[in-house]
């Protein structure tokens, strides 16, 4: 029986996915969108550290941004992007985390090799994934994403902590295994272009030497499949059809930027994160240091 098709990729894009672990370049924004997502970014970070917050923009725009900036919530939950991680998912899908990886213009920020699933709590599930959105151009010289085809077949491998500075993952976690040059896939993008990568493929990124500004725009996506392999429930933002499981605590976007009840909800959600992302982590448990 022939497979029935939903979401906007084909049957050959979907097999490609499941074959290699990421798929990419997927047009889903114009050139014009993706300029008019970065100079709202560009505003929210030049003008909201002088709100008084519990916490940096920085911070939440590299964590949950769709839970306090309503235009990361909007392209979280963008028709195009979601047609597209439908094709992988199904019907049903939620946000688990939406944050901004942001390297400034020749900059040391780098991203170690890895596999996302490590410390998300959901193990080795295929029932996620994660869509990448440039906002600015991802080239071989700006840091762009390098994954190693065919890697998500590999069970969650063991993991360094580094904590570098230098390092955007939350534990500057590193895979222990060799990576060579030529076992990397760069994931070029040009601006509103977006990449999808499987939780378990191997991935990083260098550090930023062109002069502008790198900014890609990371989607967890989830199913309500997801939510049984959890040991507690997860909180998770819904972008299309329903949980049907009931396994996720649900939150609403953001009513407006930073506002108040979408900040308190933030810092418990945020806990609840912490406690997933610091598991079985030695001394103190400091996150995105
Ligand atoms: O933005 C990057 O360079 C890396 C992002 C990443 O590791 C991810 O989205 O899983």
């Amino acid at each position: 029986m022939a497979q029935q098709q939903i979401g906007s990729l084909s049957q050959a894009q979907c097999q490609s996915y499941w074959d290699d672990g990421y798929l990419f370049p997927l047009p889903v924004l114009s050139e014009q969108s993706a300029r008019h997502y970065r100079a709202q970014l560009e505003l929210i970070e030049a003008t909201n550290d002088a709100q008084e917050k519990p916490r940096s923009v920085k911070e939440y725009l590299r964590t949950h941004s769709e839970m306090v900036v309503p235009m990361a919530a909007e392209l979280a939950t963008n028709a195009s992007v979601v047609d597209c991680v439908e094709s992988i998912l199904g019907e049903n899908v939620l946000v688990w985390s939406a944050e901004f990886f942001i390297k400034e213009p020749c900059s040391e920020q780098i991203v170690t090799m890895h596999q996302d699933l490590t410390y998300w709590g959901f193990g080795e599930t295929s029932n996620q994934v994660t869509a990448w959105i440039a906002l600015s151009e991802s080239s071989i010289e700006s840091g762009c994403m390098a994954l190693v085809k065919g890697s998500h077949k590999n069970p969650i491998l063991p993991h360094d902590d580094t904590h570098a500075t230098n390092n955007m993952l939350s534990r500057g976690q590193e895979v222990q295994v060799d990576v060579a040059e030529e076992d990397k896939v760069h994931l070029q993008l040009q601006p509103g272009e977006m990449s999808l990568h499987h939780g378990l493929a191997i991935h990083g990124s260098a550090a930023n030497r062109s002069i502008d500004r790198r900014i890609g725009f990371a989607i967890r996506y989830v199913n309500p499949e997801a939510g049984r392999h959890l040991s507690k429930k997860h909180y998770a933002m819904l972008a299309r059809g329903e949980d049907s499981n009931g396994l996720f605590n649900l939150y609403q976007p953001p009513a407006s930027l930073f506002d108040a009840d979408a900040l308190t909800t933030y810092e418990t959600v945020r806990e609840h994160l912490d406690s997933i992302l610091s598991a079985g982590m030695e001394g103190e448990k400091v996150l995105f240091s």
